[in-house]
């Protein structure tokens, strides 16, 4: 039984945020029953404007980086969306099922399509795709930040919905909040989160950022006037997010600070021992990108039964021809 499916878009470079509020989450539940599947969600990364060639790196990268941050091949299996067929096979066939203003009304959508330029018809379909990433693998727990709960909610309801009209063939999967997963702020604008596709990168601490960087960028983040550390989130975001980050980072609660400065110098130092033991490992598997292809086909391997099973229950249901 499948326990878990994380998905991670290569749009980017992956960032502290990722990786406390998902990848440090993912590794700590190999130590749990039940296995997981760390995604990277290619086709999700192609919603909006893409470069192949950076496609291409980026879902290399994040496969790479999901490997040096700790997870093991042999308790989570690491597959690449587009390599698994059945993923948009029953994109498709869930596309059927759902209506058109169920699609219309996410909020992502809704953000994302307001930006301007053309939007592409799957930024639309978006959240069915990723409700068949989940059914398809009859994921029982998915856990999710605040800004996917919606799209969670519109899977269980295809989910629900599916089942109750063409017969039971899709397990409805629960949305979990990692214990630990803190939401890291975007250190150059606390009240917005660290993001990958955020304007500048003085906000976000890019996991493979070189010592001298993360110290520039951590000294350089934005705090207040009020002059005092403590831990408040409407007052202080910028404090609280250090805080946040620091505890995270240690797994610890910080100790008292009388400056600003004193705390942004442990946080720094916190943050480069995360770091380092993860850039050196991405080194060394980085000069073997045939590695990591090699683990991409032993993930697909491992998952695609399953998944064709489910398609094959889906299309006997809705009526199809074997
Ligand atoms: N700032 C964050 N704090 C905690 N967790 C975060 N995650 C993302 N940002 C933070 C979690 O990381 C996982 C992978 O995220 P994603 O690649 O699916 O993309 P996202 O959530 O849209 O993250 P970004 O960095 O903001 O990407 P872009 O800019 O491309 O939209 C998810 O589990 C997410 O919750």
């Amino acid at each position: 039984m499948t326990k878990r499916l994380t998905g991670f878009q290569p749009t980017g470079n992956l960032h502290l945020g990722n990786l406390l509020g998902a990848m440090r989450p993912l590794v700590a539940a190999q130590e749990e029953p039940g296995g997981s599947i760390a995604m990277i969600a290619d086709l999700h990364a192609m919603t909006m404007e893409h470069e192949p060639a950076a496609l291409r790196k980026g879902t290399l990268d994040v496969a790479t980086l999901l490997l040096a941050a700790g997870v093991d091949p042999g308790r989570t299996e690491l597959i690449a969306q587009s390599q698994i067929p059945e993923h948009t096979e029953l994109h498709y066939l869930l596309e059927c099922t759902t209506a058109y203003g169920e699609a219309a009304r996410m909020i992502q959508f809704k953000e994302k399509s307001a930006r301007g330029g053309p939007v592409r018809l799957s930024l639309l379909t978006y959240p069915v795709l990723m409700a068949a990433d989940i059914l398809v693998h009859n994921a029982h727990e998915v856990p999710v930040g605040d800004d996917q709960n919606q799209h969670l909610e519109l899977t269980r309801a295809l989910a629900t919905r599916f089942n109750a009209r063409y017969g039971e063939t899709f397990v409805v999967p629960e949305g979990v909040r990692p214990e630990s997963a803190a939401r890291i702020m975007d250190l150059a604008d606390p009240v917005r989160k660290m993001s990958k596709s955020s304007a500048t990168a003085a906000g976000r601490i890019g996991l493979l950022d070189p010592p001298e960087v993360i110290r520039r960028t951590i000294s350089r983040a934005v705090t207040d006037t009020v002059g005092i550390v403590r831990h408040d989130p409407e007052n202080q975001p910028g404090v609280t997010n250090l805080l946040a980050i620091l505890a995270e980072s240690t797994g610890e609660r910080p100790g008292a600070y009388t400056s600003y400065g004193a705390l942004k110098r442990d946080v720094t130092e916190a943050v480069d021992a995360l770091l380092a033991p993860i850039r050196k490992r991405y080194a060394e598997l980085a000069d073997d990108p045939g590695y990591v292809r090699e683990i991409l086909a032993e993930g697909k391997a491992k998952v695609r039964p399953a998944a064709l099973a489910t398609v094959r229950r889906a299309r006997a249901a809705l009526g199809l021809l074997d």
